[in-house]
């Protein structure tokens, strides 16, 4: 027998445990050791019920992703098959599901007549966030325990529910006392189930999945829900799915399943996200800084500034159990601000993500004060005032007077030297940069920006908290920008400049939404503020003087106080939230392209894609080179999680992979060519980029 199962008998039960840390990933050798030691024990005449459990609590995180994409994936015994035999045996098969079932382990579960839970088991079938659908028969038998329409719902949202939730459902049929009790309240189970007589399968619930609703169902839930998946092709494949499901015999079902399945394997979508899924994981390993160094502790925070982003930043600790100290200079500034936070949790309250209680819990984490000297006990303080260097550098000279020594020092700063920050304490070592998105609440993305002299245990305590307080930390060295925003500048310039040239803001923005970005470049500058642009710019005139171009056209917005939305008028005019063109954007566009003697012309979509996609994709490669970013994937993460750029798409840098880097590198020198001075300046391939094509690589990676 494998290592990876466990076996024994015990009083006419065979007990299967999986255990194939950390999560069961169902490749081939445990599908092979799962299926012999079922077959084994279904024609053992001692065994009258099995059970399958997980031998270290988690029962299945599904299939091997790493296998997809190779032969693996469907090396024999495929997963598909393997429970087609399960479903085969003739003697009851209990699934006693610890911690975790999700994707093909859900389905393992589900191939088996019954399951029991525990009171933290979670079950999901999320191969969606995977660019896939289930595909070994999630599609088919759930929809016949839970009928098609929480079938369907389940599988789209890729989400995982709560034991009561799948209770509730259907999926489970018994939830034990404790994880502990698991094993010995399946073994109970399966000892009734042999006591009544069970037949090896429940007969189906829905027989008819697709019985209550009406015939016109899936083809208005299509209509209804196409344009938020906008080009994903796996929702698309779900429903067909769901539809076979609906219209065909199982087996049928299952066969057309599997077709699905391996059109979106195959899929760029899938790999992309594939992709994502590894990044993630990657993103938390820093070279030199091992799993065994010692962390600092961090029992209470402090952040300085109840603004927006001050607050959103102390509500991440609160939601985490921490104690936050909020700082203010003004009395009238700390009360809006604690105001503020509260009402963003009783929006919480009101939508049932909260209860009423947990609010008051987490209000009593923060205490707000107008005293420096309350700091004297953080652990870790994160300033997030103005974005001015004199008045960030003003704060941690006071830090220095006031923190306790060992405490953790970090900036918000999105654009800032952080070694200039941390120039002015006599202990750099504990100074680090932390930029938060907006809104810091909710958006999981946080650069960590390490200075030059940040300590290797600060480092490595701010990525543990990082992720204790549910965020996606990914490191990034000092320059302009850190990588999300110096890689928004050139993308920016580019989009500007294009409006001069004549295109329309509507235009450049709808190639970019056209490619599934959540936003197009102007609408996401007047969402964030044309001022806020304008600033961060106005800190890095130096290295952009020599261009009088450069967003000139947000400059101007910027002088006749257009600032985006909140103003109602910025590259766009806003009635509430509605947005439309205007034309005075485009006549300021041609008075400023005749100033400048910028050329206007017709200008196409694949001109407005390759220039801002190369930009921005040139910019990062560039930073890859200069060691700011510590790989390519890191890069993509910041991007799709900061700038919403699809994650079926990979982030800009496996995009470029996909659009072939050779390719990328034909249209920078075609565009350096063509666009006469301008393109002089601007369009210069990063020497990685060229370093890359020339040695033939496909990917980037430094070398
Ligand atoms: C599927 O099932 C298709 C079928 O329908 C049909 C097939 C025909 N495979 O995330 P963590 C690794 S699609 C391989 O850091 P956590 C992970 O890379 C699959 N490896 O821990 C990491 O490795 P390393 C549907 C996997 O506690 C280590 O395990 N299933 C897999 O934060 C620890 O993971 C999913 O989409 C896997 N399936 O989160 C579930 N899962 O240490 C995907 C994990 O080398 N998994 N690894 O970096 C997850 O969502 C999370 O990993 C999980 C644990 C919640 C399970």
């Amino acid at each position: 027998m494998s290592d990876l199962i466990h076996y024994r008998l015990e009083d006419g039960l065979a007990l299967i445990g999986l255990a194939h840390p950390p999560v069961n990933a169902l490749g081939q050798p445990l599908r092979a050791a799962i299926i012999d030691a079922c077959e084994r024990a279904a024609a053992d005449e001692r065994v009258e019920a099995i059970i399958l459990y997980g031998e270290h609590g988690m029962f299945s995180a599904g299939a091997d992703i790493t296998e997809f994409g190779t032969e693996a994936s469907f090396a024999e015994p495929d997963l598909p098959s393997t429970l087609v035999r399960l479903t085969q045996i003739h003697k009851p098969l209990v699934a006693a599901i610890g911690k975790l079932a999700l994707g093909g382990g859900m389905e393992l579960a589900l191939a088996c007549g019954y399951r029991i839970g525990e009171p933290s088991t979670r079950v999901g079938l999320s191969e969606i966030n995977l660019g896939l659908l289930p595909g070994a028969g999630g599609t088919q038998r759930l929809p016949r325990l839970i009928g098609a329409e929480s079938a369907l719902n389940l599988i789209l949202s890729g989400q995982q529910i709560d034991a009561e939730r799948a209770r509730m459902l259907g999926i489970l049929d018994r939830i034990a006392t404790a994880a502990e009790q698991l094993l010995d309240e399946a073994r109970a189970y399966a000892n009734e189930l042999i006591d009544y007589g069970a037949p090896a399968r429940p007969t189906e619930a829905w027989p008819e999945p697709a019985e209550d609703l009406p015939g016109d169902f899936l083809a208005r839930y299509r209509t209804e829900h196409e344009p938020r998946w906008k080009s994903r092709l796996a929702p698309r494949l779900v429903l067909s799915a769901l539809e076979a499901a609906c219209l065909l015999p199982l087996e049928e079902g299952l066969a057309r399943e599997l077709a699905l399945f391996k059109q979106a394997e195959a899929s760029r979508q899938s790999k992309a996200l594939r992709h994502v899924f590894f990044a993630e994981r990657e993103a938390g390993r820093i070279p030199g800084i091992g799993a065994d160094i010692a962390l600092r502790k961090v029992d209470k925070v402090a952040v300085i500034g109840a603004g927006t982003m001050g607050g959103g930043i102390a509500m991440n600790f609160a939601n985490a159990g921490i104690p936050v100290a909020l700082l203010e200079l003004k009395g009238e500034a700390l009360d809006n601000g604690l105001m503020q936070i509260r009402k963003n949790y009783e929006i919480s309250v009101k939508r049932g993500k909260m209860t009423a209680e947990q609010l008051e819990q987490r209000m009593d984490l923060l205490f707000g004060t107008l005293d420096y000297n309350d700091l004297a006990d953080a652990d870790l303080v994160i300033e997030a005032v103005f974005e001015q260097m004199e008045i960030k550098q003003q704060v941690f000279r006071t830090l220095e007077k006031v923190c306790k020594p060992g405490a953790i020092l970090a900036t918000n700063t999105s654009s800032l030297d952080v070694d200039a920050i941390a120039a002015t304490v006599s202990r750099p070592q504990d100074v680090i940069g932390l930029h938060f998105f907006s809104p810091a609440n909710v958006m999981r993305l946080l650069e960590v920006v390490r200075g030059k002299a940040t300590a290797p245990d600060v480092l490595a305590t701010t990525m543990k908290i990082a992720k204790h307080i549910g965020k996606l930390p990914v490191l990034s060295g000092v320059c302009f920008g850190f990588i999300g925003n110096r890689m928004l500048e050139p993308y920016s310039r580019e989009a500007h400049r294009l409006v001069l040239e004549g295109a329309t803001p509507a235009q450049v923005d709808g190639v970019l939404t056209g490619l599934d970005l959540n936003m197009g470049i102007f609408s996401m500058l007047d969402l964030a503020g044309i001022d806020v642009s304008f600033l961060i710019r106005d800190s890095n005139r130096a290295a952009i003087a020599h261009d009088e171009t450069y967003c000139r056209l947000g400059e101007e917005l910027y002088a006749l106080g257009r600032y985006g939305q909140k103003t109602g008028r910025g590259f766009y005019l806003y009635e509430g939230r509605n947005c439309k063109e205007d034309d005075e954007v485009v006549v300021l566009a041609e008075r400023l392209a005749d100033e400048l003697e910028v050329p206007r012309r017709s200008i196409d979509d694949q001109e407005i894609h390759d220039r801002c996609m190369f930009m921005l994709i040139n910019e990062g490669i560039q930073l890859l080179d200069e060691g700011i970013a510590l790989r390519a994937s890191d890069i993509d993460l910041v991007w799709i999680n900061g700038y919403g750029f699809p994650a079926h798409l990979g982030g800009p840098m496996h995009y470029a992979e996909q659009l072939g880097l050779d390719k990328v590198l034909a249209g920078i020198e075609h565009y350096r060519h063509v666009l006469g001075e301008y393109g002089q300046m601007w369009f210069q391939p990063a020497q990685l980029l060229e370093r890359l094509v020339a040695a033939g690589n496909t990917r980037i990676e430094i070398i």
